[in-house]
């Protein structure tokens, strides 16, 4: 692999931070609420999926159809429960080796953006207190099309000012290393190499990466 990349580019739940468990409590609570279980290996469907998008899977498990109102209304109350724990996100809630990767890479100076589907992406950076090793933010309040599609990180590179070619994408979902692919970056894999399939390389997490073999240090 050749050491050209500029730029790298961050997804935040289960790269930076596990937020996962509270989106899951949240969304079982509302599938009790509704009458029916909604499993761990449910919730894995959810992984980098947008809310609404997680919302009609959970309807699809408890085989419920709503309409638009009632469904804008239950997203919101699962909102509601998950900000109320992710506001008790502290640091140490972050992941091995994250914040050492962000601060490595800065101090080499290489550009760094979120890339997350998350609308609460702001809080959770700030609760973390991560905001500032963050050159571009981009999360869903900012992007239309939800991943697999490259939008996300093609804003990241472009309010980076870094060609796509020169980025590297770290994500944990397959659908957000399909996006990076899309979008021409290199897709780092982070989890475990048979749920990622389209991951270019996988690291069972940041503190396994070896930053000084992917970027132009
Ligand atoms: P919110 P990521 C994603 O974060 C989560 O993995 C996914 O489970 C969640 O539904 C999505 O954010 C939207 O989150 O409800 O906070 O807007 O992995 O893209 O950082
Ligand atoms: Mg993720």
């Amino acid at each position: 692999m050749t050491s050209k990349y500029q730029a790298g580019l961050f997804d935040l739940d289960g790269v930076i931070v596990d937020t996962a468990k509270y989106h899951y409590l949240a969304w079982r609570n509302l599938a009790h609420k509704l009458g029916f279980e909604f499993t761990e290996q449910d919730n894995q469907r959810l992984k980098g999926v947008s809310r609404m998008r997680s919302l009609e899977i959970l309807l699809e498990v408890g085989n419920l159809a709503l309409d638009e109102a009632q469904k804008t209304a239950l997203a919101k109350q699962k909102n509601e429960e998950y900000v109320s724990y992710i506001k008790q996100l502290d640091r140490s809630e972050l992941l091995p080796g994250a914040e050492a990767c962000l601060q490595q890479l800065r101090e080499k100076g290489i550009k760094i953006a979120l890339g997350s589907a998350s609308k609460n992406a702001p809080l959770i950076l700030k609760n973390l207190e991560i905001e500032h090793l963050f050159d571009a933010v981009i999360d869903g309040n900012k992007v239309a099309k939800a991943k697999p599609d490259p939008e996300v990180f093609l804003l990241g590179a472009q309010e980076l000012g870094v060609p796509a070619m020169d980025c590297v994408v770290f994500e944990d979902a397959e659908a957000g290393l399909q996006a990076a692919r899309t979008a021409g970056m290199l897709a780092v894999g982070i989890g475990q190499a048979q749920d990622l399939p389209s991951a270019d390389i996988v690291f069972p997490g940041l503190y396994a990466v070896q930053l000084d073999d992917l970027f132009q240090f």
